[in-house]
Order: structure tokens, then sequence, then C-alpha cells
């Protein structure tokens, strides 16, 4: 059951799509406090009762024992000290022995999560305003909390079917050479893939809908080519939109007064990769059908995927925070730097990007009156994602184009998937991406996944290896590195055939894959489940952070750590292990407890529940060239 309370006069979201009647605070069932400006609240969590959800953020499947902020955050490094990531996902629910119950609090502006952080008992909610709506899920299980949930957020997007193949990124493949290099190498060392990135160096001097003519000559025939070579090509489009005169784009939005705001009702600039940028106002509907509408330039040019990047906003600095820094540094030439003087001229540069003082400055229009950016932060992200989305489905109906982005909020999971942004090249990643995936699909994100093998730093092979046989599970399945990183593509090691290996296996696992995102689509449930959702009685099931269930039939055990030929799994029941490298398939039953299992770098550990059975096909070096209907069961 889903009750909801409202205070105040909440700006409209869009994250739910079922009507419910609102109920006053009066009878909110958890202890609260409203002041002046915001709004708290709190439960007290009996000693093995599980808080899970908040979709993209730091830490474990299990959220206690820290405090976690909503506020979408451009933060390239996913520490577990951190307390925000670039999603605002305000979904939590706990479990416990005798109740269990979901908290989602529809409200875009910053929230602090405080689960047993300050009081180890405590869960406390901080709404850093007084216009929100709350709903409260009741239900028996977990997972019919979270069915319930999805229900009320509507249905999650669904990509084409390629997009469950392989994909390759880097920052950047910054010409045709290069793109048709990876393809190639691909090719040669027959490891599968369906998509090449197009990173920000693909545009003209990084104004988004452009194409860098010199690097890819001919754009239109180049996707075609691509496209009959089996490949799709996803270029990125980033949020801000570069000041320049005679660039349409830029020309078009001031002209109609289609950009940010600052209080005086000028156009808010702030510096991204082309320099000096206008932010898109994508709360206004009027911008996003214009927005959206802009992607059709390189639809017509062939284009049938992008990624959204930067969208918290990502602010690298703000003429006026540039100015005072600079102000700053000159009247200090000449003086004695003590450490109070240094310091503090080093952070001002150090906190210009993503600066609390520009986000203050950023004016929104919702309803002709001027909104300030910090009441709204956390949907602007997920508004450009809708420009876009909304714009696909309306002219060529759902399912046809690929579509992901980075910031995100409850309700984008309608019209995208999401990556989880720039992690690194660490072996600790590989366990946060598995910890993401159970609590993204709570949110409704279904199609997400990390950059395999890891973004920052350089990777190594069994790195590569170990995150790319996770990744083979995972709806989006991307392996993408920074710029200046050694190269990561699986053809870039010793020993490709180990790489086709594991990728094969992602190939052979496409149909059940692929039918498991439908269903749980469908069904408003969720792919990847921690074991406590289906084992709650199991105490050791119930603390399991490092191993998934996925669909009804399967469980999933990565190698997470470096230097070891396998790892120990827990089996809440007799299951069959399996292991499947290209073609070959080992399977061995094992029952109810703790095994060490054995992983060699070019195996796919797998578990299959006792009574079921999974679809395996042939591999092939392109989803369009698998045979659905030719499958052997395992
Ligand atoms: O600040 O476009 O998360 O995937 O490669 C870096 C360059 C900007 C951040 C994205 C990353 C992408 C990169 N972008």
């Amino acid at each position: 059951m889903i009750t909801k309370y409202t205070h105040g006069k909440p700006i409209n979201t869009e994250a739910v799509v079922v009507p419910f009647s609102p109920n006053k605070l009066a009878s909110f069932p958890f202890s609260h406090t409203l002041e002046n400006d915001s709004f708290r609240f709190s439960f007290k969590m009996e000693p093995d009762d599980i808080v899970y959800g908040l979709g993209e953020a730091p830490r474990g499947i299990n959220k206690r024992g820290w405090i976690y902020e909503s506020y979408c955050s451009d933060d390239p490094f996913h520490t577990e000290t951190k307390r925000s990531l670039y999603a605002a996902h305000n979904f939590i629910m706990l479990s416990g022995t005798d109740r269990c119950f979901g908290i989602f609090v529809d409200f875009p502006a910053r929230i602090k999560w405080d689960i047993g952080y300050t009081l180890q008992d405590t869960t406390e909610i901080t709404v850093e305003g007084v216009d929100f709506d709350i709903y409260i899920i009741t239900g028996k299980l977990p997972r019919d909390i979270v069915r319930e949930f999805r229900r009320a957020i509507g249905k999650s997007y669904l990509p084409p079917k390629w997009a469950f193949g392989f994909q390759q990124s880097r920052w950047s493949y910054h010409n045709a050479e290069a793109v048709d290099r990876v393809i190639d190498r691909h090719d040669a060392a027959g490891i599968p893939l369906d998509c090449v990135y197009l990173d920000i160096d693909y545009m003209e001097r990084y104004k988004d809908f452009t194409v860098n003519e010199e690097a890819f000559p001919d754009f239109a025939n180049y996707v075609r080519a691509k496209r009959e070579q089996g490949i799709h090509l996803i270029p990125i489009i980033d949020a801000g939109v570069k000041k320049e005169k005679g660039y349409s784009v830029y020309e078009e939005g001031m002209e109609h007064g289609y950009f940010c705001r600052r209080a005086d009702g000028s156009c808010f600039e702030g510096g991204v990769w082309p320099g000096i940028c206008a932010f898109p106002d994508f709360l206004d509907p009027g911008v996003r059908n214009w927005f959206g509408a802009k992607y059709q330039g390189l639809i017509d040019a062939g284009i049938d995927g992008f990624w959204n990047d930067m969208n918290e906003p990502a602010i690298f600095y703000s003429v006026e925070g540039i100015e005072k820094a600079l102000d700053k540094a000159a009247s200090l030439k000449g003086e004695n730097l003590d450490l109070g003087k240094f310091f503090n001229l080093k952070d001002t540069f150090a906190g210009l990007s993503n600066s609390q003082d520009d986000y203050s400055a950023i004016y929104h229009t919702i309803d002709g009156k001027l909104v300030n950016h910090q009441r709204v932060h956390n949907i602007y992200g997920a508004n450009m994602t809708k420009a876009a989305g909304e714009y696909f489905e309306k002219t060529f109906g759902e399912g046809k184009l690929l579509m992901f982005s980075r910031a995100s909020y409850i309700g984008a999971h309608r019209s995208s998937g999401i990556w989880f942004g720039d992690n690194h090249s660490w072996w600790s990643h590989i366990l946060l991406d598995l910890k993401m995936l159970p609590a993204a699909n709570m949110c409704g994100f279904l199609y997400c996944g990390a950059d395999l093998g890891g973004f920052n730093e350089n990777a190594t092979r069994d790195l590569v290896l170990r995150f790319l046989a996770l990744g083979v599970f995972t709806p989006l399945m991307r392996n993408h590195s920074a710029l200046g990183t050694r190269d990561q593509e699986g053809y870039s090691f010793e020993n490709s055939e180990d790489f086709r290996d594991i990728i094969q296996v992602r190939y052979r696992l496409i149909p059940y894959l692929y039918d498991t995102f439908v269903k749980a689509r469908e069904n408003d449930d969720l792919i990847f489940r921690p074991l406590s959702l289906d084992y709650p009685a199991d105490p050791i099931a119930r603390e399991c952070e490092t191993q998934l269930m996925l669909g009804d039939e399967c469980m999933i055990a990565p190698v997470y750590e470096q230097n070891v030929s396998g790892r120990t799994v827990y089996l809440p029941e007799d299951m069959t292990f399996v292991k499947l490298s290209g073609e070959r398939i080992e399977s061995q039953p094992l029952s109810k407890g703790l095994h060490y299992i054995s992983a060699a770098l070019n195996e796919v550990p797998l578990f299959i529940k006792k009574g079921k059975t999974i679809p395996l096909c042939k591999p092939a070096m392109r989803t369009e060239d698998l045979k659905f209907d030719e499958v052997e069961y395992i």
C-alpha cells in the first residue's frame, strides 16, 4: 500500500505517474520536526534491520552506517567517504524480521540520509525544504514493496536489443581512423562488438550537435558504412551549450530565452569543455521540446544512440567565480603567503568547479516565475535526458534508440538508462558496480552499468577481465576509459583470446538477459536482487554484499580481487556452479553452504538454481547475427 504525505507546494518532478490523494503531515507515521526551511523525520532500527536503496550511491547494498546526500555531483573519486554521486534516487527500504516499508521522498533539492551515522540505531532524514511529497510504501516482502513503488513511478526505459551487445569506449577515439582501428582490431581478435563511442572530441570545438568535419569527413556516409559493418556509433551530448556567435543552438536559445538565468534575468554563463557555455533550462517543457528535437540532426546522419554527460550540471567555473579568484590572486601578488593565505588561495582555485556559489546564482523559469537552481538541482540532468527521451519516443516509438545519462532522478528511468560515472580502475570498484545494481533497479533504472575496466587511472589486464566478467551480466556492458590512461581495449593486452572468451559468453547469454530485462520491466521487478530478498530467513544470505541474484534462475558472484584464482561463495540453497568461457561450459552441482570456487581469468562463474534452466545461443560477432531461436539449455 502506498500513502502519500504532502506539505507546502511541491515542485512537480514528474517522478510518480499514478495519482494518490495527499494526506496531511499530521498523520505522518514517523516522528518528525518541521522547521522554517527543512523537514526532519526519523525511525529506530533493530540490530538486524537492513536498509536498502538510494540507487546510484556510495558504499554497500545495506546502506546502514553512513550518511548520504541526495545532491547530483560531478565527483570523479568514488571513495567510500563520499556522500553523493551523480544521481538523486530518493528511495530507501527497511527490511526487518517482522516489518518492512519503503520511503520515497519526492523533492528536487538536497536531502540528507543519516542511516545510523550519528546514532547507530537511528535513521534520520533531513529534507532541505518544506515543499515536498513523501510516499510510504508498505507490504509483506521487500520485493512486493519494490514492485508497488515501481508501479507508481511507471515502466522503465526499454533500449534496443543491440544495446545488449558489447560496447567499446574511450575518451576519445579522435577520428574515423581511430574508430576503424577499434572495430578492425576487435574483429581480428574475434571479440564481439556492437557499439563504439564518440566522446567529446568528435564535435567541432565541443559544440553539441556538431561534428568535426576534419576528424569525420562525410559523417553520414561514415555512420552508414559502420552500420553496414553492424556497428553503432554512440556520440556524447553535454549539457552546456557553447557561447559563440553564429552557432545556431546558442543563437536560437538566446533568441527565445531558453537558457538558465542569473537573478537579474541575464543569461547565466559557466565554463565547461568549450569554454563559456549557456545552460538550457530543461525544466521548461518548451526548452525540452526544442533541445530534444536537436538530436534529430545526428539521427539524420544515421546515429541511433546517445549518452548525456555533464548534466548535474558540471560547471568548471563561472565568469564571476573566475574573476573573483583572479582578483584574489592579484591582490596577493608580492605578499608573503603564510599557511593561511596560501591554502586559502589554493582552495579558491580548487573550489571554482561545481561550486555552491555558482549553483546558487542560477535561476530557472517555472510557470513564468524565476526559481533558484538549488531548489531544483536534482532534476536538472533528469530533465535534459527527458528532453531527448520524450522526443525519441514520440518520434520513433519505444525500444528504438539507445539513451543513457550521467545525472538522474527517479522518473528519468522511464526515458533512459544510466551509467555510474567516472569510477576508477580499482579492484574495489568491481564490487561498487555490483552493489549499485540492485539499488538502481529498485529506483526503476534497469538499463545500467559501470565503466568496465574502470574510467580513471591505468587498468591492468586481470582487472579488465574480472570487471568484464561482472559486466557480462549488466544490461549496459561498456568498457570505457579516461583521456591519458593506458589503452584498455581487450586487444591492447597480451592473449586477447581471454577477452574474446569472456565477451562471447555475454553474446551467448543475450537471449536470456534480454528476456530477463523485459520481464523485469513488464512486472516492475528487479533484475538484480540482494540475496536477502530471496532468502530473508537465512542470516548469511542477509549479510551477503558480494553476490547477487539474477532473474529467477541465477546467482552471480564475480571474482573481485587481484592475484587470486577464485573466491568464497555462499550458496543459500543447492545450485549448479557453471563456468562459461567462449563456447565451453563446465558445470558442477554444489550443495547449500560455503564453497571456495575457482575461475580463471577467461571464465565467467554463474550459479543456477535447482530446477531452473537458462538458454544459451551460439556466440556471434554482432547482436544482429545471434540466433535467438537456436539455443541450448543449461
Ligand atoms: O569531465 O567527455 O563521465 O565518461 O569520458 C569529464 C569526457 C567529462 C565525463 C564522463 C566521461 C567522459 C568525460 N566526461
